[in-house]
């Protein structure tokens, strides 16, 4: 392997996920002249009034790749890529690929403390950002965490910008990526460098970090049998037409099936920097999408405005809807309302990847959250007491299988607690499994808050609450929302004598460079925690306390 610390299958494992064809062996970079001399002309990528045809997506990636060598970057370094949803985002990854360079998928809400914290754990040699995006100024920060890093690390990472307004010390992405007459010479070159197919081609972020940040290096081989499996289970063709809305990062609309997979089946893919009803409307009419993904919160968006919104919805065929739990109520609600079917989704950054049937029942379609996509998929629901749960029993979801990684990267502290020694991965969700083999999602062990499909660890809020002088002891859960299901509240104990509030903790917090979404929303000061029989603060009993007030509950005394 180039990159140490990344932890690989057994090999009589990869054995095993080589011999039954699921690992074939092939970098994804290899995809892209296949695409381009069986599909030339078609469409791949609509972003606005850019559109690239097949062909015209493989040279500008490679011209990416060929100009990231140029400037020193090579098989084995990692990135940073922290860009909207776009064109460049989808060249970048693909030339990324074809180079054997690992992205890194950050988020655009991510700042200082997510971007230096994470460029340092995989040894960043480039940070890849838009110019200026949602009134803020990425370039400038990005070159801000690049000089702190250029003090620690052998050189000072490259920083690339895709924008109007780059920097004389940026890149500029969108030239770097610009066709020229070279298409065949450097096709061949990049073809001679190609990477090995088990190295790792991307890392995704874990949703929650304990202060240490956990990535997970997903591998050309393991990635790719992800999204061809992925566009299987969706019934993804080259009629495909599939809208990303999400932000582009995420394993759901990146390959699950999202962008790759329908990329690899010859559809087309639509680029939405946003998922507001009104915009997500009018794309879908313009461009006639079949197929699209949402986070519950955003669903329950669009469910909401799409009775009078005055546009022909009548092209799209499927939702999926995942990333955290869909009521029953919404999930019957979003067929009738956006004319097409459900498709529930439950998956992780780290692995399995579950879908209802694209033609499932809706008994099934609106109660579940699918069946895993692959028959090398291994689960074991646990009880407390580790032992296998009786069939339909609750417990805590393992999984073991041919596109779950045994561990997160440069992690063995984290791994040790969420991998078993024979490689099972810890969910830390609580699932049932019916007895027609779907999975259940029913409630999670993990401590973080799932925000609207967004993941924020409690223990990464805590920490940096913790070393505030006014405060004593701190706990976050997540209070329920209707909106979007759950947010960040802080119960806290403060030193005698000293106040605080809620806008001081946010300002705190946002000072620190921590990204916005995981900012508390709610806070509630108490004169003592509850505790548990170990002395941490009892999470159970302050959800209840938010659950249930009741005439004891002390939030109803202010
Ligand atoms: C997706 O990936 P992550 O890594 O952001 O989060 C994974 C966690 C799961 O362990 C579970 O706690 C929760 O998100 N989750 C769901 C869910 N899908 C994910 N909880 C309830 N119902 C669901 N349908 O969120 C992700 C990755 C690929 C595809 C779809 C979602």
């Amino acid at each position: 392997m180039k990159r140490a610390g990344f932890v690989p299958w057994p090999a009589e494992t990869a054995r095993r996920y080589r011999e039954a064809g699921c690992w074939q062996g092939r970098p994804l970079g290899a995809w892209l002249w296949e695409w381009a001399d069986g599909r030339g002309d078609r469409t791949a990528l609509v972003d606005g009034e850019h559109r690239l045809s097949y062909r015209e997506l493989a040279a500008r990636a490679d011209a990416l790749a060929e100009s990231l060598a140029e400037r020193g970057l090579a098989d084995g370094d990692n990135i940073l890529v922290q860009l909207p949803n776009g064109w460049e985002f989808v060249v970048t990854t693909l030339a990324c690929f074809r180079l054997g360079v690992a992205p890194v998928m950050m988020l655009p809400p991510h700042r200082a403390y997510e971007l230096t914290s994470i460029a340092r754990h995989v040894d960043a040699k480039a940070l890849v950002v838009p110019d200026r995006w949602k009134d803020f100024d990425h370039q400038t920060l990005a070159h801000e965490v690049a000089t702190e890093l250029a003090a620690e690390l052998p050189g000072r990472p490259l920083v690339l910008v895709a924008g109007e307004e780059v920097r004389a010390d940026s890149l500029d992405l969108r030239a770097l990526a610009g066709t020229d007459e070279d298409v065949e010479a450097r096709r061949k070159r990049l073809d001679e460098r190609a990477p090995e197919a088990d190295e790792i081609a991307l890392f995704l972020l874990s949703g929650g970090t304990t202060g240490l940040p956990k990535v997970i290096g997903r591998t050309h081989d393991d990635y790719s049998y992800n999204i061809r499996t992925s566009a299987a289970a969706c019934a993804i063709t080259e009629d495909t037409v599939y809208l990303t809305v999400l932000p582009a990062g995420h394993n759901f609309p990146l390959a699950s099936p999202g962008i790759l997979g329908t990329l690899w089946a010859g559809g087309t893919v639509v680029m939405l920097p946003s998922p507001r009803p009104d915009a997500v409307f009018a794309a879908i009419e313009r461009e006639r999408v079949t197929t699209t993904s949402a986070v519950p919160a955003v669903a329950l968006s669009w469910s909401r405005a799409a009775a009078d919104c005055g546009r022909d919805l009548s092209s799209l065929r499927h939702v999926h809807v995942g990333g955290s739990v869909l009521s029953h109520e919404l999930a019957a609600s979003i067929g009738p309302a956006l004319g097409c079917r459900l498709q529930q989704v439950y998956g992780m950054a780290e692995g399995l990847i579950c879908y209802t049937a694209p033609d499932a029942p809706d008994e099934i379609a609106h109660t579940t959250q699918g069946s895993p996509i692959s028959p090398h998929d291994e689960l074991r629901v646990e009880g407390p007491d580790g032992q296998p749960v009786a069939p339909g029993g609750i417990g805590e979801m393992l999984t073991r299988g041919p596109y779950t990684p045994r561990g997160y990267f440069r992690a063995p502290e984290v791994n040790a607690r969420s991998y078993t020694a024979d490689g099972w991965y810890r969910t830390g969700d609580l699932v049932r499994i019916t007895e027609g083999g779907h999975v259940v999602v029913c409630d999670r062990v993990k401590d973080l808050i799932n925000r609207g499909g967004e993941k924020i660890a409690a223990g990464e809020i805590e920490t940096l609450v913790q070393e505030m002088p006014q405060v004593a002891e701190v706990a976050a859960v997540a209070a329920p929302d209707p909106e979007v299901g759950e947010r960040v509240c802080l119960f806290v104990r403060l030193h005698e004598g000293r106040t605080l509030t809620l806008a001081e903790v946010g300002a705190e917090l946002t000072a620190r460079g921590l990204a916005a979404f995981k900012i508390p929303e709610r806070f509630e000061v108490l004169a003592e925690l509850p505790h548990t029989p170990v002395g941490k603060p009892d999470k159970k009993a302050l959800r209840a306390l938010l659950n249930a007030p009741s005439p004891s509950n002390p939030l109803l005394n202010d």
